[in-house]
């Protein structure tokens, strides 16, 4: 038992710095009281997190949103509050040049003006300290015939090519594939095996991250994770929760069994390291966003204390004895255990409230920002 809590004290997961923004869907942003009109605050609101967990140390930033002067002085700012940067996130979706698509338009212009936007980012690591970039495409087409699949291809490998020689010695990207949307008809990093393709092809500082919220329905999501580990490609994941497509919800709100299968094959695979970076990717449209990130990483710590819990001996001498129920029955053993105990215990060594929802709800911090918070313009999707 003192293995597992070593191990769950150990556990990081990073926050985004748009969860604290305001968000919404395309009929609607909803704005909420006290969020952050800059990127300084949407990090004290992400230090909060950390504060009440002690499990979320670093925090995402998505460029141009998080756009500032001088990033070396909001690195800064993140130490003195007890948080650090974590991955940068590059957003080449959001300009008119990029209606055809970014790194993959047909016009070499707009791709060149792409590739510079990751170099910039690359830029903004060094200034940081990140050591992580997350490249997200929305390049597709939606009609057929509207351009050539292959050749998308073909320019997506050459930007990828030159963002890659650009990394520093202990720096890496991860690329992410998403099913669909915003394009509908062909995307060009579709899934995991076009970005494991890719990423094989330019080399180690190239890894795959998986967003659970972009597959198919019916995905078996654990399978990705079990091969992408046995292939060192697995760079990290982005949690959240859906129920039809990306509905960026509430990681383990959805589904807590699949979060758990996953983590799982994470901890199966040996990837329950440093190695790969468990990122929590979502927004909180309707409910208050730090208690929603709160609430989050305390439903990954759940999924992962149970994964750690399984009996892997006695699964494993099932599994060689063809015993299927048995097997099945030591997996969901764990799955059912209540280990909001266990947690609670771990927290409470670290000195922190066993109770993080409840312990942040008295602090007063929500009502502080909202009577502080007056004016400005609030963050949220394109500022
Ligand atoms: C994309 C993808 C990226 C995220 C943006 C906001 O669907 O998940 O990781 O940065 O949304
Ligand atoms: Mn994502």
């Amino acid at each position: 038992m003192s293995d597992i809590k070593a191990a769950l004290l150990a556990q990081a997961i990073e926050t985004p710095s748009w969860a604290y923004g305001n968000s919404g869907t395309r009929f609607k942003v909803f704005a909420q009281r006290g969020v952050p009109r800059d990127p300084y605050e949407k990090l004290a609101d992400a230090a909060q997190v950390h504060a009440f967990t002690g499990a979320a140390p670093s925090v995402a930033l998505h460029i141009p949103w998080d756009k500032v002067d001088d990033y070396a002085d909001l690195a800064a700012h993140a130490s003195n509050l007890g948080v650090r940067i974590g991955a940068i996130n590059s957003n080449v979706f959001q300009d008119d040049d990029y209606m055809l698509g970014s790194v993959t338009s047909p016009d070499a212009q707009v791709r060149r003006k792409a590739t510079d936007h990751l170099l910039e980012c690359v830029d903004i690591m060094d200034a940081t300290g990140s050591d992580t970039l997350k490249l997200w495409f929305s390049d597709g087409t939606n009609y057929p015939g509207q351009d050539d699949i292959r050749s998308r291809q073909d320019r997506l490998a050459e930007s990828l090519a030159e963002v890659y020689d650009r990394l520093g010695e202990h720096q890496r990207f991860l690329l992410e594939y998403k099913l669909f949307e915003p394009a509908f008809y062909t995307t060009d990093v579709p899934d995991w095996g076009t970005a494991y393709a890719h990423c094989v092809k330019l080399g180690p500082k190239a890894q795959v991250v998986v967003d659970t919220g972009h597959h198919a329905p019916g995905t078996n999501i654990e399978f990705i994770v079990a091969f992408l580990l046995r292939e060192g490609k697995l760079g990290g994941f982005d949690f959240n929760s859906r129920f039809y497509a990306d509905d960026d919800l509430m990681a383990g709100a959805a589904d807590p069994f699949q979060l758990f299968r996953i983590m799982f094959e994470v901890v199966r695979g040996g990837g329950y390291t440093e190695d790969v970076a468990f990122m929590l990717d979502q927004c909180h449209n309707i409910e208050p966003k730090i208690a929603g990130q709160i609430r989050s990483v305390m439903n990954v710590q759940e999924a992962t204390a149970k994964a750690l819990l399984v009996d892997r001996a006695a699964l494993a001498a099932a599994q060689s004895a063809g015993d299927v129920l048995g097997a099945n029955g030591v997996f969901m053993d764990a799955y059912n255990t209540d280990v909001r105990p266990l947690l609670a215990e771990v927290r409470a060594e670290r000195g922190l409230d066993p109770d993080p929802m409840a312990a942040y709800a008295r602090s007063g911090y929500f009502e502080k920002i909202a009577a502080e918070r007056v004016g400005g313009a609030q963050a949220g999707w394109g500022a």
